[in-house]
Protein backbone atom coordinates (compact mmCIF):
# COMPACT_ATOMS: atom_id res chain seq x y z
CA UNK A 1 0.00 0.00 0.00
CA UNK A 2 1.18 3.65 -0.70
CA UNK A 3 2.30 5.68 2.09
CA UNK A 4 -0.58 7.48 3.24
CA UNK A 5 -0.27 11.35 4.35
CA UNK A 6 0.26 12.35 7.78
CA UNK A 7 -2.21 14.93 9.21
CA UNK A 8 0.09 17.89 9.50
CA UNK A 9 0.61 17.08 6.17
CA UNK A 10 -2.68 16.99 4.67
CA UNK A 11 -3.79 20.05 7.11
CA UNK A 12 -1.10 21.98 5.70
CA UNK A 13 -2.07 21.47 2.31
CA UNK A 14 -5.52 22.02 2.92
CA UNK A 15 -4.80 25.33 4.37
CA UNK A 16 -2.34 26.77 1.27
CA UNK A 17 -5.15 24.97 -1.10
CA UNK A 18 -2.64 23.03 -2.35
CA UNK A 19 -5.34 20.35 -1.96
CA UNK A 20 -8.34 22.17 -3.13
CA UNK A 21 -12.33 21.04 -4.28
CA UNK A 22 -14.64 19.64 -1.82
CA UNK A 23 -14.21 16.31 -2.65
CA UNK A 24 -10.53 15.94 -2.80
CA UNK A 25 -10.27 17.91 0.84
CA UNK A 26 -12.94 15.01 2.30
CA UNK A 27 -10.80 12.17 0.95
CA UNK A 28 -7.49 13.71 2.29
CA UNK A 29 -9.32 14.37 5.63
CA UNK A 30 -9.68 10.84 5.57
CA UNK A 31 -6.62 9.45 4.58
CA UNK A 32 -4.96 11.36 7.63
CA UNK A 33 -7.37 9.67 10.19
CA UNK A 34 -6.45 6.62 8.70
CA UNK A 35 -2.88 7.27 8.77
CA UNK A 36 -3.13 9.36 12.72
CA UNK A 37 -4.58 5.65 13.63
CA UNK A 38 -1.63 4.01 11.68
CA UNK A 39 1.29 5.63 13.37
CA UNK A 40 -0.57 5.82 16.76
CA UNK A 41 1.00 4.65 19.78
CA UNK A 42 -1.78 4.36 21.78
CA UNK A 43 -2.46 1.30 24.27
CA UNK A 44 -5.85 1.42 24.87
CA UNK A 45 -9.09 1.54 22.68
CA UNK A 46 -9.88 4.77 24.06
CA UNK A 47 -6.83 6.47 23.75
CA UNK A 48 -6.88 5.91 20.04
CA UNK A 49 -10.46 6.97 19.88
CA UNK A 50 -9.77 10.29 21.85
CA UNK A 51 -6.40 10.59 18.98
CA UNK A 52 -8.75 10.04 16.17
CA UNK A 53 -11.22 12.70 17.61
CA UNK A 54 -8.78 15.17 18.06
CA UNK A 55 -7.45 14.38 14.51
CA UNK A 56 -10.61 15.23 13.04
CA UNK A 57 -10.98 18.65 15.04
CA UNK A 58 -7.97 19.53 13.64
CA UNK A 59 -8.75 18.79 9.60
CA UNK A 60 -11.99 20.48 10.18
CA UNK A 61 -10.77 23.67 11.39
CA UNK A 62 -8.64 24.03 8.23
CA UNK A 63 -11.48 25.00 6.11
CA UNK A 64 -14.68 25.98 8.02
CA UNK A 65 -17.14 25.95 4.51
CA UNK A 66 -16.79 22.17 3.64
CA UNK A 67 -19.80 19.98 5.48
CA UNK A 68 -18.57 16.81 3.23
CA UNK A 69 -15.19 16.32 4.99
CA UNK A 70 -16.88 17.09 8.05
CA UNK A 71 -19.77 14.72 7.50
CA UNK A 72 -17.31 11.79 6.20
CA UNK A 73 -14.87 12.07 9.23
CA UNK A 74 -18.32 11.89 11.19
CA UNK A 75 -19.53 8.87 9.45
CA UNK A 76 -15.60 7.46 10.43
CA UNK A 77 -16.06 7.97 13.82
CA UNK A 78 -19.50 6.94 14.28
CA UNK A 79 -18.45 3.80 12.52
CA UNK A 80 -15.23 3.08 14.80
CA UNK A 81 -17.22 4.06 18.09
CA UNK A 82 -19.83 1.77 17.26
CA UNK A 83 -17.37 -0.95 16.65
CA UNK A 84 -15.44 -0.56 19.69
CA UNK A 85 -18.52 -0.61 21.99
CA UNK A 86 -20.08 -3.76 20.00
CA UNK A 87 -16.68 -5.80 20.03
CA UNK A 88 -14.84 -5.77 23.58
CA UNK A 89 -12.46 -8.71 23.16
CA UNK A 90 -11.14 -6.88 20.09
CA UNK A 91 -7.49 -4.59 20.50
CA UNK A 92 -6.04 -1.57 18.95
CA UNK A 93 -4.38 -3.65 16.08
CA UNK A 94 -8.36 -4.54 15.17
CA UNK A 95 -9.27 -0.87 15.91
CA UNK A 96 -6.37 -0.08 13.29
CA UNK A 97 -7.65 -2.25 11.01
CA UNK A 98 -11.49 -2.17 11.19
CA UNK A 99 -10.84 1.78 10.23
CA UNK A 100 -8.87 0.82 7.11
CA UNK A 101 -11.19 -1.40 5.67
CA UNK A 102 -14.21 1.22 6.54
CA UNK A 103 -12.03 3.54 4.73
CA UNK A 104 -12.01 1.58 1.41
CA UNK A 105 -15.18 0.91 1.23
CA UNK A 106 -16.11 4.40 1.62
CA UNK A 107 -13.77 5.48 -1.41
CA UNK A 108 -15.45 2.64 -3.24
CA UNK A 109 -18.73 4.54 -2.39
CA UNK A 110 -17.24 7.91 -3.26
CA UNK A 111 -16.15 6.43 -6.63
CA UNK A 112 -19.74 5.12 -7.37
CA UNK A 113 -21.76 8.36 -6.22
CA UNK A 114 -19.00 10.27 -8.42
CA UNK A 115 -20.15 7.22 -11.69
CA UNK A 116 -23.67 7.74 -11.14
CA UNK A 117 -23.67 11.95 -11.16
CA UNK A 118 -21.52 12.05 -14.19
CA UNK A 119 -24.10 9.81 -16.02
CA UNK A 120 -27.17 11.96 -14.38
CA UNK A 121 -25.29 14.87 -15.44
CA UNK A 122 -24.49 14.30 -19.71
CA UNK A 123 -27.72 13.00 -19.98
CA UNK A 124 -28.62 17.04 -19.12
CA UNK A 125 -26.42 18.02 -21.46
CA UNK A 126 -27.43 18.96 -24.72
CA UNK A 127 -25.89 17.62 -28.24
CA UNK A 128 -23.26 20.55 -28.60
CA UNK A 129 -23.90 22.96 -26.12
CA UNK A 130 -21.83 25.35 -24.59
CA UNK A 131 -21.26 25.23 -21.32
CA UNK A 132 -20.08 27.44 -18.62
CA UNK A 133 -18.16 26.89 -15.65
CA UNK A 134 -16.65 28.21 -12.38
CA UNK A 135 -13.68 26.88 -10.30
CA UNK A 136 -12.60 23.68 -10.08
CA UNK A 137 -14.62 20.85 -9.72
CA UNK A 138 -13.95 17.11 -9.81
CA UNK A 139 -17.72 16.45 -10.49
CA UNK A 140 -18.17 18.70 -13.28
CA UNK A 141 -15.08 17.77 -14.97
CA UNK A 142 -16.18 13.98 -14.41
CA UNK A 143 -19.77 15.39 -16.06
CA UNK A 144 -17.68 16.72 -19.27
CA UNK A 145 -15.56 14.50 -19.56
CA UNK A 146 -18.57 11.53 -20.07
CA UNK A 147 -20.32 13.58 -22.27
CA UNK A 148 -17.50 13.95 -24.17
CA UNK A 149 -16.87 10.67 -23.96
CA UNK A 150 -20.63 9.69 -25.40
CA UNK A 151 -19.79 11.91 -28.29
CA UNK A 152 -21.80 15.00 -27.31
CA UNK A 153 -18.85 16.99 -28.15
CA UNK A 154 -20.12 20.15 -25.32
CA UNK A 155 -18.02 23.44 -25.95
CA UNK A 156 -16.47 24.59 -22.37
CA UNK A 157 -15.93 27.95 -20.96
CA UNK A 158 -13.80 28.36 -18.04
CA UNK A 159 -14.04 31.47 -15.86
CA UNK A 160 -10.02 32.02 -14.33
CA UNK A 161 -11.46 32.33 -11.02
CA UNK A 162 -9.77 34.67 -8.90
CA UNK A 163 -7.96 35.50 -7.06
CA UNK A 164 -6.49 31.35 -6.96
CA UNK A 165 -7.36 30.51 -10.57
CA UNK A 166 -8.72 27.30 -10.28
CA UNK A 167 -10.26 27.76 -13.82
CA UNK A 168 -6.77 27.19 -15.61
CA UNK A 169 -6.75 24.13 -13.67
CA UNK A 170 -9.93 22.83 -14.87
CA UNK A 171 -9.09 24.25 -18.62
CA UNK A 172 -6.34 22.48 -18.77
CA UNK A 173 -7.58 18.93 -17.35
CA UNK A 174 -10.48 19.43 -20.13
CA UNK A 175 -8.29 20.18 -23.17
CA UNK A 176 -6.01 17.62 -22.29
CA UNK A 177 -8.80 15.25 -22.29
CA UNK A 178 -10.03 16.19 -25.93
CA UNK A 179 -12.61 18.97 -25.31
CA UNK A 180 -13.12 22.07 -26.96
CA UNK A 181 -12.23 24.61 -24.16
CA UNK A 182 -12.14 28.51 -24.11
CA UNK A 183 -10.39 30.34 -20.84
CA UNK A 184 -11.32 34.02 -19.99
CA UNK A 185 -11.84 36.39 -17.25
CA UNK A 186 -14.02 36.26 -14.52
CA UNK A 187 -15.62 39.75 -15.44
CA UNK A 188 -16.65 38.65 -19.14
CA UNK A 189 -19.29 36.51 -17.79
CA UNK A 190 -22.02 39.08 -18.18
CA UNK A 191 -20.76 39.45 -22.10
CA UNK A 192 -20.44 35.62 -22.64
CA UNK A 193 -23.85 34.36 -21.06
CA UNK A 194 -26.10 34.79 -24.20
CA UNK A 195 -24.38 31.94 -25.86
CA UNK A 196 -24.88 29.56 -23.24
CA UNK A 197 -27.01 26.41 -22.83
CA UNK A 198 -26.30 25.76 -19.94
CA UNK A 199 -23.98 26.82 -16.84
CA UNK A 200 -22.55 23.93 -14.55
CA UNK A 201 -21.15 24.57 -11.05
CA UNK A 202 -20.18 22.23 -7.88
CA UNK A 203 -20.63 22.66 -4.63
CA UNK A 204 -19.14 23.26 -0.82
CA UNK A 205 -22.13 23.23 0.80
CA UNK A 206 -25.09 23.02 0.42
CA UNK A 207 -28.29 24.43 3.10
CA UNK A 208 -31.12 23.12 4.93
CA UNK A 209 -32.81 25.72 2.49
CA UNK A 210 -31.07 24.30 -0.43
CA UNK A 211 -29.03 27.09 -1.01
CA UNK A 212 -25.50 26.63 -2.60
CA UNK A 213 -22.08 27.79 -1.53
CA UNK A 214 -19.89 27.44 -3.50
CA UNK A 215 -16.40 29.79 -5.03
CA UNK A 216 -17.01 33.52 -4.91
CA UNK A 217 -18.75 34.51 -8.05
CA UNK A 218 -21.00 31.45 -8.14
CA UNK A 219 -23.83 33.78 -6.95
CA UNK A 220 -23.55 36.44 -9.98
CA UNK A 221 -23.12 33.34 -11.96
CA UNK A 222 -26.74 32.32 -11.42
CA UNK A 223 -28.04 36.00 -11.51
CA UNK A 224 -27.13 36.54 -14.54
CA UNK A 225 -28.41 32.79 -16.16
CA UNK A 226 -31.66 33.35 -14.04
CA UNK A 227 -31.70 37.27 -16.14
CA UNK A 228 -31.00 35.42 -19.46
CA UNK A 229 -33.38 32.44 -18.50
CA UNK A 230 -30.34 29.52 -18.74
CA UNK A 231 -30.18 26.50 -16.55
CA UNK A 232 -28.31 27.13 -13.80
CA UNK A 233 -26.93 23.22 -12.53
CA UNK A 234 -25.33 22.34 -9.65
CA UNK A 235 -23.36 19.12 -9.27
CA UNK A 236 -22.96 17.48 -6.14
CA UNK A 237 -22.60 14.14 -3.65
CA UNK A 238 -25.27 14.23 -1.01
CA UNK A 239 -23.00 14.37 1.62
CA UNK A 240 -21.80 18.06 0.76
CA UNK A 241 -25.46 18.66 2.51
CA UNK A 242 -24.49 20.71 6.14
CA UNK A 243 -26.83 19.24 8.34
CA UNK A 244 -25.98 22.43 10.97
CA UNK A 245 -27.81 24.53 8.88
CA UNK A 246 -31.20 23.49 9.61
CA UNK A 247 -30.68 24.89 13.39
CA UNK A 248 -30.67 28.47 11.69
CA UNK A 249 -26.62 28.33 11.85
CA UNK A 250 -25.62 30.29 8.37
CA UNK A 251 -22.45 28.33 7.12
CA UNK A 252 -19.40 30.73 8.00
CA UNK A 253 -17.88 32.06 5.02
CA UNK A 254 -14.25 31.65 5.13
CA UNK A 255 -12.17 34.77 4.46
CA UNK A 256 -8.49 34.08 3.23
CA UNK A 257 -5.45 36.28 3.52
CA UNK A 258 -5.46 39.32 1.63
CA UNK A 259 -1.97 38.16 -0.05
CA UNK A 260 -3.92 36.36 -2.83
CA UNK A 261 -5.46 39.17 -3.61
CA UNK A 262 -3.24 41.85 -3.33
CA UNK A 263 -0.02 39.63 -4.21
CA UNK A 264 -0.93 37.97 -7.46
CA UNK A 265 -1.00 39.10 -10.83
CA UNK A 266 0.93 42.71 -11.81
CA UNK A 267 1.04 43.42 -7.98
CA UNK A 268 3.10 40.11 -7.61
CA UNK A 269 6.07 41.73 -8.55
CA UNK A 270 8.10 44.59 -6.59
CA UNK A 271 6.66 47.91 -8.59
CA UNK A 272 7.55 51.39 -8.35
CA UNK A 273 4.88 53.98 -7.60
CA UNK A 274 1.22 52.99 -7.81
CA UNK A 275 1.71 49.51 -8.09
CA UNK A 276 3.78 48.71 -5.56
CA UNK A 277 3.68 45.47 -3.56
CA UNK A 278 2.79 47.37 -0.12
CA UNK A 279 -0.59 47.51 0.86
CA UNK A 280 -1.69 51.02 1.17
CA UNK A 281 -2.26 51.47 5.19
CA UNK A 282 -5.91 52.47 4.77
CA UNK A 283 -7.38 50.05 2.21
CA UNK A 284 -8.97 46.70 3.78
CA UNK A 285 -9.03 44.03 1.47
CA UNK A 286 -11.84 41.57 1.24
CA UNK A 287 -11.22 38.29 0.10
CA UNK A 288 -14.56 35.86 0.95
CA UNK A 289 -13.63 32.34 -0.72
CA UNK A 290 -17.26 31.34 -1.04
CA UNK A 291 -20.74 32.98 -1.56
CA UNK A 292 -24.38 31.73 -1.37
CA UNK A 293 -26.48 31.13 -3.65
CA UNK A 294 -30.37 31.29 -3.00
CA UNK A 295 -32.12 27.98 -3.63
CA UNK A 296 -34.52 30.03 -6.12
CA UNK A 297 -31.82 30.39 -8.52
CA UNK A 298 -30.59 26.93 -8.93
CA UNK A 299 -32.53 24.74 -11.79
CA UNK A 300 -31.87 21.56 -9.89
CA UNK A 301 -29.04 19.94 -8.00
CA UNK A 302 -27.50 16.27 -10.03
CA UNK A 303 -26.86 13.83 -7.44
CA UNK A 304 -25.63 10.06 -6.66
CA UNK A 305 -30.12 9.51 -6.52
CA UNK A 306 -30.65 11.64 -9.83
CA UNK A 307 -31.41 15.37 -10.22
CA UNK A 308 -33.38 16.98 -7.18
CA UNK A 309 -35.02 19.93 -7.19
CA UNK A 310 -33.18 22.45 -4.25
CA UNK A 311 -36.33 22.12 -2.38
CA UNK A 312 -35.96 18.50 -1.88
CA UNK A 313 -32.17 18.02 -1.22
CA UNK A 314 -32.26 18.49 2.70
CA UNK A 315 -35.03 15.57 2.93
CA UNK A 316 -33.31 13.31 0.94
CA UNK A 317 -29.95 14.06 2.17
CA UNK A 318 -31.58 13.66 6.14
CA UNK A 319 -32.46 10.29 5.24
CA UNK A 320 -29.10 9.66 4.07
CA UNK A 321 -26.96 11.07 6.77
CA UNK A 322 -29.43 9.14 9.28
CA UNK A 323 -30.34 12.52 11.20
CA UNK A 324 -33.36 12.01 13.04
CA UNK A 325 -35.60 14.34 14.44
C1 LIG B 1 -13.52 24.72 -5.08
C2 LIG B 1 -14.97 24.84 -5.40
C3 LIG B 1 -15.62 23.65 -6.05
C4 LIG B 1 -16.23 22.77 -4.97
C5 LIG B 1 -16.69 21.43 -5.53
O1 LIG B 1 -13.06 25.79 -4.26
O2 LIG B 1 -15.63 25.80 -5.10
O3 LIG B 1 -16.65 24.05 -6.91
O4 LIG B 1 -15.31 22.53 -3.94
O5 LIG B 1 -15.58 20.65 -5.91
P1 LIG B 1 -11.56 25.75 -3.69
P2 LIG B 1 -15.72 19.05 -6.04
O6 LIG B 1 -10.64 25.65 -4.88
O7 LIG B 1 -11.40 27.01 -2.92
O8 LIG B 1 -11.47 24.53 -2.79
O9 LIG B 1 -16.80 18.82 -7.05
O10 LIG B 1 -14.37 18.60 -6.52
O11 LIG B 1 -16.08 18.53 -4.71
Amino acid sequence: MKSLRTLSEVARDIRSIRIQGARRIARAALEALVSTAQKSKAKTKNELYQQLLSAAKTLESTRPTEPMMRNSLEDSLRFILAWTRTRPSKDVKDMKSALLSHHSSFIDKMHESINKIAKFGSAEIPHGANILIHCHSTTIIKILQKAYDEGKNPHVTCLETRPLYQGRLSARELSEYGLEVNLTVDSASGSLISKMDLVLVGADAITAEGDLINKIGTFTLAQLAHTHSIRFLCAAEIYKYDPLTRFGRAGPIEERGVSEVWGSGLYAKEKAGKNSISIPKKLKVLNPAFDRTPANFISAYITEEGLIPPAQLAILAEKKLEIGE
